[in-house]
């Protein structure tokens, strides 16, 4: 605890503003965290009949997209330059956390006309 002899020496007047500065240092640290962590969402992309579903998804910055193959044959998910998931065989996923906005076009190295794209803001 800090006394009110040390908050005058950091040039605050009185303990009780040295405490409140304190809290308000102690929420500004707090909260950002508790704020992104509340934010966060797991989107879901679903592969079935060689369709991404939705084929557009809207995101934000921080959240966590999976892919998940439904299909009886195998499909990847590509982004060039940005993600590339492993052959994926019924019932597997790929999840890409996206931390910088802008649009993610990606495709199927497989089968390269299943196209679909990922807007993060
Ligand atoms: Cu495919």
């Amino acid at each position: 605890m800090m006394t009110s002899a040390t908050c005058r020496s950091l040039g605050f007047p009185s303990g009780f503003r040295c405490l409140g500065i304190r809290l308000a240092v102690a929420a500004a640290i707090v909260l950002p965290l508790g704020v992104i962590g509340a934010h966060a969402e797991d989107m879901k992309v679903t592969i079935d009949n060689f369709t991404f579903a939705p084929a557009e998804l809207k995101v934000k910055v921080g959240d966590t997209v999976t892919w998940t193959n439904h299909d009886d044959i195998p499909h990847t998910v590509v982004s060039a330059g940005k993600f590339r998931s492993k052959t994926m065989d019924t019932d597997n996923d790929f999840s890409f956390t996206f931390t910088t906005a802008g649009d993610y076009k990606y495709f199927c190295s497989l089968h390269p006309h299943m196209t679909g794209m990922i807007k993060v803001e």
